[in-house]
């Protein structure tokens, strides 16, 4: 039942004040201890993660954050605990605001701000309405800027069910029904060819998150799967009735793919459909482009969003750094980074190279394509920085119109502007 990936968990933050009761409410929704209560304000320190299934609206990560407010916030303590709660205000899809029924001022109102600035939908609970209710002019007031209010007390259990269907109310509609990573290019009953190589880089006995979510919801569109290993390729294509009407590959087997997939046949790689899955494929497509403006002594910032031990020719270590030195020509100098060790600000950098993000959720990686975009900083990844120094991106841009339109116009124009 808690085996959905990180990523696919619709992320509920829980924020405010010191002891307003966030660990009891988050605790008393699950039913279950998750964080420790007490009565000491700064209680919680570090942001706790609690998965889990909430019937109708499926996966969840709820997030219980350290209270943070004037005083939370004091000395380089408060201030690493006030850096986690914005991590955590970044990776959120709906926030909740958690407030004592006679304590709300300048504080509260900050957040809200910090939510709405961040597009974050939000309701505001008022916990601990056992001991007193809430200031009815407040009230009042917060319901008529739309806002979504909650009287509880995890004490009780009172406003429980409330709060269960405002976080409903409040799921964004592409979490409910989840954009398509490929069963909106292949139709019932139609065949998608998969092209995995199994190399050293590969995982012992199982495949990558990206190829299993591939797989799944192509299933799911009631489509045919066909996986095969790059070498396989030709024979399989070989031996079909009639040809698939998508072929996807691993990046890396690009060319040899590309080489054995008829060019009537639409190719593209998992990469690329991570892109439009979990971000902005035209933004990214967009970041691309930059490739062709790199000079010599350009910083490239490779971002990973897991944090793994390289292994091989490690892909963002090795084999992009290479492919890149190759298709332009000059020399670069590549940083590596992984996890949440994003810089603030990206802007030294000439072009942000990022991974797929598929343990991701959309929100954390849009969040941080507009990081890169307010610093003017061009933002593409793997997939499409693999298929545009190997010459192929058009073609990988097949099958999705409106970005293969983007990446002309750019193009054309680049081209006038240079002649
Ligand atoms: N009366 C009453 N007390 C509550 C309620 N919810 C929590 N408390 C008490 O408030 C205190 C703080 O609760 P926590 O859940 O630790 O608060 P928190 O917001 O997580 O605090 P930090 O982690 O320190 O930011 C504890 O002593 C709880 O027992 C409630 O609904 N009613
Ligand atoms: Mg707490």
């Amino acid at each position: 039942m808690n085996t959905a990936p990180k990523g696919l968990r619709l992320h509920i933050g829980f924020f405010g004040r010191r002891n307003v009761g966030k660990s009891s409410l988050l605790n008393a929704i699950v039913r279950q201890q998750v964080s420790i209560v007490s009565d000491v304000a700064g209680t919680t320190t570090d942001p706790v993660e609690k998965p889990m299934e909430m019937l109708p609206l499926g996966p969840v990560l709820f997030i219980d954050t350290a209270g943070i407010d004037e005083t939370g916030a004091a000395g380089a303590l408060g201030a690493l605990r006030v850096e986690k709660t914005r991590q955590a205000l970044q990776r959120a899809e709906i926030a909740v605001l958690v407030a004592e029924p006679n304590d709300w001022g300048e504080f509260e109102e900050g957040l809200l701000a910090d939510f709405a600035a961040q597009n974050t939908p939000a309701l505001v609970v008022f916990n601990k309405t056992d001991a007193a209710p809430p200031d009815a002019a407040l009230m009042e007031r917060l319901r008529a800027a739309k806002l979504r209010v909650v009287l509880a007390s995890a004490l009780t259990g009172q406003g429980l069910p409330e709060l269960r269907e405002a976080l409903l109310d409040l799921a964004p509609s592409d979490f409910i029904d989840s954009p398509a990573i490929a069963g909106d290019l292949v139709g019932p009953g139609e065949l998608a060819v998969l092209v995995v190589p199994i190399d050293k880089e590969a995982p012992k006995g199982r495949l990558i998150q990206p190829q299993v979510q591939t797989i799944r919801d192509l299933l799911d569109s009631d489509a045919l799967c066909m996986v095969v290993k790059e070498r396989e390729l030709h024979t399989a294509l070989e031996r079909l009735k009639t040809p698939p009407k998508l072929v996807v590959t691993d990046s890396q087997a690009f060319l040899k793919v590309a080489a054995d997939t008829p060019s009537d046949v639409p190719l593209t790689s998992f990469s690329i459909l991570m892109a439009r899955f979990k971000g902005d494929l035209t933004a990214q497509v967009e970041g691309a482009l930059a490739i062709e403006r790199l000079r010599s002594g350009d910083r490239i910032l490779i971002a990973e969003a897991c944090t793994h031990h390289p292994i091989g020719e490690d892909i963002g270590r090795v084999k992009i750094p290479r492919w890149l030195a190759q298709y332009t020509g000059v020399k670069l100098e590549f940083e590596t980074v992984q996890g949440r060790d994003f810089p603030q600000d990206p802007s030294g950098y000439a072009l942000v190279v990022h991974c797929g993000g598929c343990m991701w959720n959309r929100r954390q990686m849009l969040s941080r394509i507009l990081q890169c975009q307010h610093a003017g900083v061009p933002i593409t990844n793997y997939g499409l920085t693999i298929a545009y120094s190997l010459g192929i991106f058009a073609r990988a841009l097949g099958p999705f119109p409106a970005a293969l339109e983007r990446y002309r116009a750019l193009a054309e124009d680049a081209a006038h502007c240079c002649a």
